[in-house]
């Protein structure tokens, strides 16, 4: 269900993501603008400000594994419910997290990539990352039950 113009925004705007730089940023952010997402990192040491969260390292490579993460989405595009199948799995049975936080990332990261990409994120690439994001987010919270 993605046509070709779909997957050509999604290949060409994910070759030029700093996966480092941008994971480290959304998970920043989410922490920061969704402070109650911190409860499941409270082995992560200081989140309590901004400047705290934004310069933790386990922030930084945790965002760098979710964006890693994601990035298999990009390459698995006709195949994210197998491909998330024991990520979904993990999340509800042993991670337990709430399925709408994977929603919340999403839209942080549409605003991470508009950050970075400014004009290059076209409001065509938008709508096809929304859509992308959204079935990630999906194919996530599909074990859960
Ligand atoms: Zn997550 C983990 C992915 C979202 C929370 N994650 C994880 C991992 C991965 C991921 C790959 C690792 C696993 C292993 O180790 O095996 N995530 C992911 C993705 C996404 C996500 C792809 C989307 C897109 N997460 C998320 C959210 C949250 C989370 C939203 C909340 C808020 N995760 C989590 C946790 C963990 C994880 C808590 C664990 C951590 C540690 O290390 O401890």
């Amino acid at each position: 269900h993605w046509t070709a113009e779909e997957k050509q925004l999604i290949a060409g705007l994910w070759g030029k993501v700093n996966v480092e730089e941008c994971g480290a940023e959304a998970l920043a952010r989410l922490l920061i603008v969704y402070p109650w997402t911190q409860r499941f990192f409270d082995n992560f040491g200081n989140l309590s400000s901004p400047t705290a969260i934004i310069g933790n390292p386990k922030v930084r490579a945790h965002g760098k594994k979710v964006l890693t993460s994601f990035g298999e989405a990009v390459k698995n595009l006709d195949n994210l419910k197998a491909t998330y199948s024991k990520l979904s799995e993990l999340h509800c049975e042993k991670l337990h997290v709430d399925p709408e936080n994977f929603r919340l990332l999403g839209d942080i990261l549409i605003i991470v990539l508009a950050a970075h990409f400014t004009k290059d994120f076209t409001p065509a690439c938008q709508a096809t990352w929304q859509k992308l994001v959204g079935v990630v987010a999906h194919a996530l919270a599909y074990k859960y039950h």
